[in-house]
């Protein structure tokens, strides 16, 4: 084996460990939570959700909802009657297909005025033909998040000649 090969695998591994070897549960606004005035398009700015990952809102159910919207919705601050409305406090939405998906709340105006509204982007978890629990660690069920990782590199990488 090639030392430039050797280092991809090294390169590879590395961000495996940053990015995929598990299923990632995201806290919606961190310590702050699901609630008025946080940024959350900053929030979600700096990270990669990937099929497979989870997010978490944490908020006071008397004061706050989710309401999960289509892009419409998102822009106009307008979500569904009741259906698809999510009300427990801590609401753990597993994300299942990539994409964008968007989430408001539906209390007096914290959409509009406060802020409420959450926007991210779904990424596919190439190469993995289904979902594998948290608990694997044999080394032939490491290969796949290597090279699911590797797709990820290559994905960033595009991405960033893109830019
Ligand atoms: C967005 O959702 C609203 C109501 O939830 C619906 O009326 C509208 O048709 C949807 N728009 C698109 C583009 O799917
Ligand atoms: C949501 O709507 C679907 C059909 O459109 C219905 O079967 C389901 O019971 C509704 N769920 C709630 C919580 O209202
Ligand atoms: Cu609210």
């Amino acid at each position: 084996m090639s030392s430039s090969h050797s280092t991809i695998i090294f390169i590879a591994t590395l961000i495996v460990l940053a990015t995929s070897v598990f299923a990632k549960e995201y806290i919606v606004g961190d310590e702050s939570g699901w609630t008025l005035d946080i940024d959350y398009q900053a929030w979600a700015k700096d990270k990669v959700f990937i099929v497979g990952d989870t997010l978490v809102f944490n908020y006071i159910s008397s004061a706050h909802n989710v309401i999960k919207v289509n892009g419409t919705g998102f822009q106009q601050c307008i979500g569904s009657s009741s259906n698809g409305t999510l009300t427990s406090g801590r609401d753990v939405i597993p994300l299942q297909t990539p994409g964008r998906k968007w989430y408001i709340c539906g209390f007096g105006k914290h959409c509009e005025l406060r802020k409420m509204k959450l926007v991210i982007t779904v990424l596919p978890q190439t190469m993995v033909p289904a979902p594998s629990p948290v608990t694997t660690s044999t080394s032939s069920k490491l290969v796949v998040p290597t090279v699911c990782g590797f797709v990820v590199a290559l994905f960033g990488s595009v991405l960033l000649l893109l830019v």
